[in-house]
């Protein structure tokens, strides 16, 4: 409803009681951290314990936020002085408040130099990133930099105008080198595994292929410390924006709406200054590697599985697939092969499952299976495959594990068990030179997917035993359906 009077600094006294208003002089407040990838993640995650800093003081913490593709956010934010309300809803209970933190919005490809100046400046000591799985110019065969992607060679010639985030950051570190800024921290908030190292890996042999010595740059002065990020935050609707209107008085174009629940554990390795977020609740750790394969096989992995399971059901969100007795059958089994994988305290990686269906069952936060299944290639191999094959070395049960694989596969195809089709958004699926142009027999699907190197790699497509039961899990739920199939096994 556009005649309530827009959010901004001007009309924050308008907001009724029990709103958490922003508690600090954002005219004092300066740009400590540059964020890249300003999608709801962000809003819901980071820029919130900013905006605690910075109320508690902190006024060196607020955020410089780069929209690195598209200038919707922006677009949403600038009338309201870069203000949003962030709402957490559990069930029928809502708490919001309204964040100051990002000082400004960027959007790189209308300013490149703006982005790039931001990076150089002296005053930012962190830099966090929330770019998705696709965003780091990662050759999947390799683990290092993908050359042959078309941004990334843009990037490296030299004199590019930088378009990725890897040439930005090389663009930004490179001024800093040169003008001798402080150090940096890049802080990956991405659900990859050993975020930091990778990001560190790719940035370094960008960064030499520029020039050698800010490669040695990047090697000895840049830290890249691995973080795990967990809260469920789904993309804005309509009837968020409504609601959050209804209950603020005040029209806000991009409210983020979130879960209670969150965590952000950071490797304790900065380069200069650590952010002063503890008080939130943000951990600092030597080793964040047990935290993120927990989060990583339990909660994204079950994700991935729901969204696949749900599209094919006809499911349009996380909470209507949860509901069906044979998908939490299923889930239990799934989380029972899943969890023995973990190399953390096994209590806490009990607490931390058992926590996980009411998360999901979450009426208040619909979150979308397409959502979900975006660049779901990208996301199988850390979450599904990686336990999997452990389990295998181990000489395990893997079935649970195997139908999420069959039910990913069967999505691909973008028509659900009703013969009703859907988009697939998952543009390194579609790259796949190998990938089956017509439709295949499910059993010969199976197997032209196990050919898919960046998904499966080498070895399974070997391992006669699990290519029989992927084919086998295929053709089962072709024939029968993909609530049918997991009814029957693991009902
Ligand atoms: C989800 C994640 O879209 C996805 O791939 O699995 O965004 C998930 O909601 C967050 O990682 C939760 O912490």
């Amino acid at each position: 409803m556009t005649d309530r009077p827009r959010l901004s600094d001007a009309t924050l006294p308008l907001l009724p009681p029990g709103i958490g208003r922003v508690a600090y002089e954002r005219g004092a407040a300066r740009a400590g951290i540059v964020h890249l990838g300003l999608g709801a993640f962000h809003r819901g995650h980071q820029a919130v314990f900013a905006d605690d800093a910075l109320a508690r003081g902190y006024v060196g913490w607020g955020v410089v936020a780069a929209s690195l593709r598209s200038p919707e956010t922006r677009d949403a934010l600038a009338p309201q002085d870069g203000l949003y309300t962030f709402a957490l809803r559990d069930g029928a209970k809502v708490e919001a408040r309204v964040i100051g933190s990002l000082l400004r919005i960027l959007v790189a490809p209308e300013d490149p130099e703006a982005l790039v100046a931001a990076l150089a400046d002296p005053n930012v000591k962190i830099v966090t990133l929330t770019v998705t799985e696709k965003g780091y110019g990662i050759d999947r065969a390799t683990g290092g930099l993908d050359r042959a992607d078309a941004g990334i060679a843009a990037d490296l010639r030299p004199g590019a105008v930088p378009s990725t985030v890897l040439g930005f950051l090389a663009a930004g570190l490179d001024r800093r080198r040169r003008a001798g800024a402080p150090p940096l921290t890049l802080v990956s908030c991405d659900n990859l595994p050993k975020n930091g190292e990778m990001l560190h890996r790719v940035l370094r042999e960008f960064a030499a292929e520029k020039d050698e010595a800010l490669g040695r740059y990047v090697e000895r002065e840049i830290a890249c410390p691995s973080s795990m990020v967990d809260r469920i935050v789904p993309a804005t609707t309509e009837a968020d924006r409504e609601a959050i209107g209804a209950l603020t008085g005040l029209h806000d174009a991009w409210p983020v709406l979130a879960e209670p629940a969150f965590d952000w554990i950071i490797e304790d390795r900065f380069a200069g200054e650590r952010p002063p977020f503890e008080a939130s609740g943000v951990r600092f750790v030597e080793d964040v590697e047990p935290y993120e394969h927990m989060k990583l096989r339990l909660l994204n992995g079950a994700h991935t599985a729901i969204a696949a399971i749900g599209r094919l059901a006809g499911f349009e969100t996380v909470p209507e697939t949860v509901r069906h007795p044979a998908v939490q059958a299923y889930l239990a089994r799934f989380w029972a092969e899943a969890e023995p994988t973990l190399s953390i305290d096994p209590a806490i990686a009990r607490a931390y499952r058992e926590a996980l269906l009411p998360r999901f069952s979450n009426p208040a936060l619909p979150h979308r299976t397409a959502q979900i299944a975006t660049d779901a290639s990208l996301k199988v191999p850390q979450r599904l495959v990686a336990p999997l094959r452990e389990r295998l070395a181990r000489g395990e049960s893997v079935a649970a594990l195997t139908c999420a694989l069959a039910a990913w596969i069967r999505s691909c195809g973008g028509v659900n068990d009703a013969g009703t089709s859907y988009p697939i958004s998952d543009p390194a699926l579609m790259a796949w030179t190998s990938r089956p142009k017509q439709p295949l027999a499910p059993a010969e699907e199976a197997s032209a997917f196990l050919g898919f190197e960046a998904v499966f790699g080498r070895d399974l497509m070997q391992n006669d035993s699990f290519a029989a039961a992927l084919r086998e899990a295929v053709s089962d739920m072709a024939e029968t359906g993909v609530l049918a199939t997991l009814e029957r096994r693991f009902g």
